[in-house]
């Protein structure tokens, strides 16, 4: 009788333990079932709000580093379009010196501007320029850059320059005035090369800025001038 209480003792205890075992096991299981469930939700929460995170930081960092356009103030700038002469630009040529619109030679396209001058006058000079009339752009700077071309240029050489006028179209005196000359060297034999300048803090009165290629005053050989642009800092 002993026994057998203890055996039923034992098999319902046993039973118990088992299904306390099995309802444990089972619970462990739900719970792992759901610990997993909730850590693979959370997981997947997680990772989607950290590409969320990451597209919007990359989307503000690469709108952070996208530099605004630069705003070209001058048109034909690769010095393609025009008839008889290129649109836009217009010359002097004095005494020794002369000027065209030329197929010789190109960075872009089939055209550049071109000076020359086989012997050395002492006191003239030649040029190719653009003025621009639009809006200015007061109080910022502006950079003149172009590609330069020189065949055997020698004696004073080639300069690049910016000028301001209080007046639209030019009255001859010139507000503000930024040159290469004497600043940098510009002679030689070489291939197509970039050439700046810059025009600093545009002033409240200036109606208009002109761009110019000099040929400078004792100045010989062949000098060509292509894709150029004056863009506001
Ligand atoms: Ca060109």
């Amino acid at each position: 009788m002993r026994k057998l209480s203890n055996n039923l003792f034992s098999q319902t205890w046993s039973r118990q333990r088992t299904t306390e075992g099995i309802i444990r096991f089972c619970f462990s299981l739900q719970w792992y079932n759901c610990h997993a469930f909730i850590t693979e939700s959370l997981t997947i929460t997680v990772m989607k709000k950290s590409i969320i995170f990451c597209g919007l930081f990359l989307t503000f960092i690469s709108c952070k580093d996208d530099p605004e356009p630069a705003i070209q103030l001058l048109v034909n700038t690769d010095m393609e379009a025009g008839a008889a002469s290129p649109n836009r630009w217009w010359d002097l040529a004095q005494t020794v010196y002369t000027t065209e619109w030329t197929t010789e030679e190109a960075s872009s396209g089939t055209r550049s501007l071109k000076m020359s001058a086989s012997q050395s006058d002492a006191t003239n000079f030649a040029f190719w320029a653009q003025t621009y009339v639009g809006a200015i752009p007061v109080g910022k700077d502006v950079v003149l850059a172009v590609k330069v071309k020189c065949k055997n240029v020698t004696g004073e050489g080639i300069s690049i320059a910016i000028r301001g006028d209080k007046a639209s179209p030019l009255n001859g005196y010139a507000a503000q005035f930024s040159t290469t000359q004497d600043k940098i060297s510009i002679t030689g034999d070489f291939d197509w090369t970039t050439y700046q300048v810059r025009l600093n803090e545009i002033q409240s009165d200036i109606k208009s800025l002109t761009i110019y290629f000099v040929f400078l005053d004792n100045t010989v050989g062949d000098a060509y001038f292509d894709d150029a642009s004056l863009t506001v800092q």
